[in-house]
């Protein structure tokens, strides 16, 4: 199959912000061959919490969820690349740190399956989505 130019939403999340990760992530992100679009620290209201996380809404580990991406500051960065979707992915690791493979940010960074350290799109339509969630088109460059 191509690859395929694909944009991707990066974020931050509170423990990664507070246990001062984020020049690491960002390190890593430019040395994996990403291109970053855009970038912007943020607290996450609930409104916007909820909203972002909507798919989820009902899930046991959901109000958690809620309580824990608005417990502080998030950074979050507009992603490009080739396959930026699934590399971003590959990078990140599984969401459980404990089943995260050896160098992923989730395995060097998290704490456990809910506090962990960062969050990428899962899909490219959802890239898509994630990134116009978060930025205007001309706050890209
Ligand atoms: P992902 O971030 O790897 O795509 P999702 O299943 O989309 O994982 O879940 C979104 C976020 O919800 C996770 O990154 C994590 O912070 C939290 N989460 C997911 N599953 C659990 C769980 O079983 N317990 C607690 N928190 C969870
Ligand atoms: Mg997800």
């Amino acid at each position: 199959m191509e690859n395929m130019f694909e944009r991707t939403l990066l974020i931050i999340k509170p423990d990664g912000v507070g246990k001062g990760h984020i020049g690491d992530i960002i390190r890593r992100i430019e040395q994996e061959g990403f291109i970053i679009r855009g970038m912007r620290m943020v607290r996450l209201s609930r409104d916007q919490a909820a909203d972002f996380y909507a798919v989820h809404r009902g899930k046991p580990f959901y109000e958690g969820l809620l309580n824990y991406v608005t417990s502080g500051r998030v950074v979050l960065m507009a992603l490009e690349g080739e396959d930026a979707v699934s590399r971003l992915r590959r990078v990140i690791g599984a969401t459980d740190p404990a089943q995260a493979d050896p160098g992923t940010l989730r395995k060097l960074y998290a704490e456990n399956i809910e506090r962990n350290a960062v969050h990428g799109s899962d899909s490219p339509e959802n890239g898509v989505r994630e990134v116009a969630f978060f930025f205007k088109e001309e706050e890209l460059c």
